[in-house]
């Protein structure tokens, strides 16, 4: 799949999304923490979702195209302390609607930076998918900055606090830059979306 994900479309809002068909993954996650960094490592673009030199680029959510059917969407990044304070409460806003109300949404992939996981905005949005009975997968993100053993130490804390946020959560780290993670990601969007192959790049290129 990887060399076929297309870029579909970018919207201002939950009501100018497009009809609620088809099966969509959803990535979510404090700003900068690299969700349209892992978006492009996962389908083998540099630039297929724009990258932030500052936090707060994804405005919009956009959505990307693996076949007619599958989608993968990158949300705006909640928690960017320089955005104000109307604009972020309407992220909030916005976020929480997709995800109690998005009827083809399968999952979502909250990403967080491997040095600083499950910060209050990342707890906040765990209960949020648990309340809504989401699947969800974490990833710590960046994780080319730590050492192994911090590497290591930082995944057993992450995965202990999730087990009493969001026991049905799995978690691993992942490394957008050196694309570490990548086969354990792709195994995981396999079985959401269905794909019988247990590679996720062997999905149906667009038509
Ligand atoms: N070292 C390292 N840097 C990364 C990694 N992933 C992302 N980055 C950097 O982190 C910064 C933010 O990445 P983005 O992918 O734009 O983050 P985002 O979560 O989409 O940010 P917003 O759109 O602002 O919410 C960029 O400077 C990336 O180059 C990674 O795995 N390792
Ligand atoms: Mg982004």
């Amino acid at each position: 799949m990887s060399a076929s994900a297309q870029f579909l479309c970018s919207y201002s809002s939950y009501a100018s999304l497009p009809f609620d068909d088809g099966l969509e993954v959803a990535f979510a996650g404090r700003s900068n923490a690299g969700k349209s960094s892992v978006l492009n490592a996962l389908c083998g673009r540099k630039a297929l979702a724009r990258i932030s030199s500052a936090p707060g680029k994804t405005r919009h959510i956009n959505i990307f195209g693996v076949d007619r059917q599958r989608k993968l969407v990158d949300l705006p990044g909640y928690g960017y302390a320089k955005a104000s304070e109307s604009e972020q409460r309407r992220w909030r806003r916005e976020i929480t609607r997709y995800v109690t109300e998005r009827k083809c949404l399968l999952g979502l992939v909250i990403v967080m930076d491997v040095r600083r996981p499950l910060r209050e905005t990342d707890r906040t949005m765990l209960a949020l998918c648990r309340a809504s009975k989401r699947r969800v997968h974490v990833l710590l993100n960046k994780s080319d900055k730590l050492n192994p053993s911090q590497r290591y130490a930082s995944l057993e804390k992450a995965r202990e606090n999730l087990s009493s946020l969001y026991p049905d959560a799995s978690c691993n780290y992942f490394s957008a830059l050196k694309r570490e993670g990548l086969a354990e990601l792709q195994r995981v969007l396999s079985a959401w979306f269905k794909v019988n192959s247990s590679d996720f790049r062997a999905l149906p290129p667009l038509k």
